[in-house]
């Protein structure tokens, strides 16, 4: 079964890919570009209705492991990782995708518990998850890691800040891991897109539909799928090629404050 599934994928070499946040967005459509081209996939989120929906799809294409763990809960993300089962014990790409936007709003007025989940899982989550599957990298000498940053992390907007802090500091860990890790032949890169339509503004407006919705209105927003091509663009490079970093908008997109909207 798993040797037919892969027989005619060329690309994947039967990789295995671990995606955190792969309940909606980004994550999603990217297990689901993976899928399709036969890598092994570990996705992650803490929505387990979703992932197990995602896992039942995707299984008719390739091995799927489900982890649900909030990547905020440091023992979780630590005992879940470092108890994988055999066949998915060797990560050879891990997309630290995992996060969201919470508030817009002045940094006087916003609420502490909103800069408070932005730090934890921006940017401690991510730290948590690479921490917990660097070493078996290091340890092979090869690996490779995709963050998920931002224009965000690129430009500082109003009522942006800590979102903005958060991918700043998501731009940093990527520089520092690309040097610290580069002795070991690890490849380490960073996508940084502007607005992409996902429930991110759903989250960042905390339920909102509306102004959701009115954040994609007047334009043609990047859809998840434009980011999952290009993570598969970017993991399926040959060994001596590493795309450190990418700056992705829609069209109408010339900054992070300049938008044409029709
Ligand atoms: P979505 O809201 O659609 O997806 C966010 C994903 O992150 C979900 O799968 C969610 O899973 C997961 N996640 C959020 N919080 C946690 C947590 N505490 N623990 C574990 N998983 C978590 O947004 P996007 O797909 O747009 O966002 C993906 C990444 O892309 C984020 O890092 C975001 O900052 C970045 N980005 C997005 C842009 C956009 O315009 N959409 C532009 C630039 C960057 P669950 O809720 O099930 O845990
Ligand atoms: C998401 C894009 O412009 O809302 O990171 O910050 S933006």
């Amino acid at each position: 079964m798993y040797f037919w599934y892969n027989k005619s994928k060329k690309n994947s070499l039967m990789k295995t890919v671990l995606i955190t946040g792969a309940t909606s967005g980004i994550g999603m459509a990217t297990a689901k570009r993976l899928a399709t081209e036969g890598f092994k996939l570990i996705l992650t989120g803490r929505r387990e209705a979703r992932l197990t929906a995602l896992k039942e799809s995707l299984s008719k294409q390739t091995e799927v492991l489900t982890l649900n763990f909030d990547v905020r809960d440091k023992e979780l993300v630590f005992k879940s990782l470092q108890s994988l089962p055999e066949a998915f014990k060797n990560i050879d790409v891990l997309i630290n995708n995992a996060g969201n936007a919470h508030g817009l709003g002045p940094i006087d007025q916003a609420d502490i518990d909103d800069f408070e989940s932005m730090i934890d899982i921006n940017v401690k989550g991510l730290l948590y998850v690479s921490k917990a599957i660097m070493p078996q990298m290091v340890a092979r000498k090869s690996g490779h890691i995709v963050n998920i940053g931002s224009i965000a992390g690129k430009e500082v907007y109003p009522n942006g800040n800590v979102y903005c802090a958060s991918k700043h500091a998501v731009d940093a860990i990527s520089k520092a891991m690309r040097i610290d890790l580069n002795a070991h032949g690890i490849r380490v890169g960073e996508i940084n897109p502007g607005l992409v339509e996902t429930e991110f503004s759903l989250v960042r407006f905390k339920g909102d539909a509306q102004k959701a919705k009115s954040v994609y209105e007047g334009y043609k927003a990047l859809q998840a799928k434009d980011i999952a091509d290009l993570i598969h663009f970017m993991i399926t490079r040959p060994a001596h090629v590493n795309i450190a970093e990418v700056l992705i908008l829609p069209t109408a997109q010339a900054n992070a404050v300049t938008l044409h909207k029709e």
